[in-house]
Formats: C-alpha cells, sequence, structure tokens
C-alpha cells in the first residue's frame, strides 16, 4: 500500500522549497531585469580621429582590473563602456574607488533606484592622466543591501593603460579588494544595449 502520511510530506517539502526559493532567491533579484552570470560586461569601441565610433570587441569581465588592455590587440585610443550590476550584501557604509590611466567616470545607482550616484565625474577623471585614484580619499557611503545599477566609461590613449574598480566596507566585513566577481552581475539586456 502506498504510504500517504510520506506522499503528502514529500509534497509539502518540495512546496516549501519552491517558497523558499520564490521568496529568497528570486526575489533577491533586480525588479525587471533577470541576472545572467557574474561580471560585468564590456564593449570596447575604437577613439581613433577621423574613425566613427565603432565596436572593436564585446566581452565579460569577472572583474574590473585591466592593466594595458588592448583590444583587438590596439594599445592606444580605444574608450569602453562597461556595465552591469553591483551586489550590496547588507546594509552598510561602502568605500569604493576606481583607478584608471587615462580617463574615466564611474556612476552606481542605490539599489532599486534609477538616478545614479557619480563617483567620477566628466570633469575630474575625464582626462590624460597616469594612474589615478578616485575619489582619493575613503569617502563611505550607505548603500542597501541589493543589486545597483553599474557604468563605467573609460579611456586610453597612449602610454600604460589601467583599470582597476575596488572596494571595503569594514562594518559588512569586506576587506580592501577588486570587487569580486561574486558581487557582480550582468544580464541579457547588459549584453544587448551596450
Ligand atoms: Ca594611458
Amino acid at each position: 500500500m502506498i504510504n500517504m502520511k510520506k506522499i503528502i510530506l514529500i509534497s509539502f517539502t518540495v512546496l516549501l522549497a519552491l517558497f523558499i526559493f520564490k521568496v529568497f532567491i528570486v526575489s533577491s533579484q533586480p525588479q525587471g531585469v533577470k541576472i545572467a552570470g557574474n561580471g560585468l560586461f564590456a564593449n570596447f569601441v575604437s577613439k581613433d580621429f577621423g574613425d566613427s565610433f565603432y565596436t572593436i570587441e564585446k566581452r565579460k569581465f569577472d572583474t574590473v582590473d585591466l592593466n594595458n588592455y588592448k583590444p583587438l590587440g590596439r594599445s592606444d585610443n580605444w574608450r569602453v563602456t562597461i556595465s552591469g550590476y553591483i551586489y550590496f550584501p547588507q546594509d552598510s557604509l561602502y568605500n569604493i574607488s576606481i583607478w584608471c590611466d587615462d580617463g574615466c567616470i564611474l556612476l552606481i545607482a542605490r539599489p532599486g533606484e534609477v538616478t545614479p550616484l557619480t563617483f567620477v565625474g566628466a570633469s575630474t577623471g575625464w582626462k590624460d592622466q597616469p594612474a589615478t585614484r578616485y575619489p582619493n580619499v575613503n569617502f563611505p557611503i550607505p548603500f542597501d543591501k541589493g543589486y545597483g545599477k553599474i557604468l563605467i566609461q573609460h579611456y586610453q590613449a597612449g602610454g600604460l593603460e589601467k583599470l582597476q574598480l575596488r572596494w571595503n566596507s569594514s562594518s559588512a566585513g569586506i576587506p580592501d579588494q577588486v570587487i569580486p566577481a561574486s558581487n557582480l552581475f550582468y544580464t541579457d539586456e547588459t549584453q544587448s544595449t551596450i
């Protein structure tokens, strides 16, 4: 005879697992978009004088940590847009910084918000320069737990090239580090719109 108690117990367990998945996994994704994987998506374009901008390379990066990167073998005169989401593991104060050689702009929207915070503006970071950190001191900013949209613009003119996205948070237990792939996400939308 079929053990009805066992069937009911299994059914209940499956329903409970589905409920937990829906509430804690699905609802932790950014609203209205579907996460496709870890990392951020990058679109490199030429920056040659006389050229119209055209894409020379598209790829996913696990982290933002470029050193003398050469899209399509080009060491000079290119720019890149890198976008996706950054996941803040808890409500806390975070110091986020970006290093760049040459220019960079960094925008991050708070989880659930559309208007991004500007970490590096066009007037400050968008210029030919040796590797420079923005902001140049720890500048703690409160973020709620969740996914914030992130957008990085960066260009390389000539000489050395560098782009690095870092964070730390003593209250969240995060040491000073390159923001790891486990906290960066891209979506299908990210890939199709950059
Ligand atoms: Ca340079």
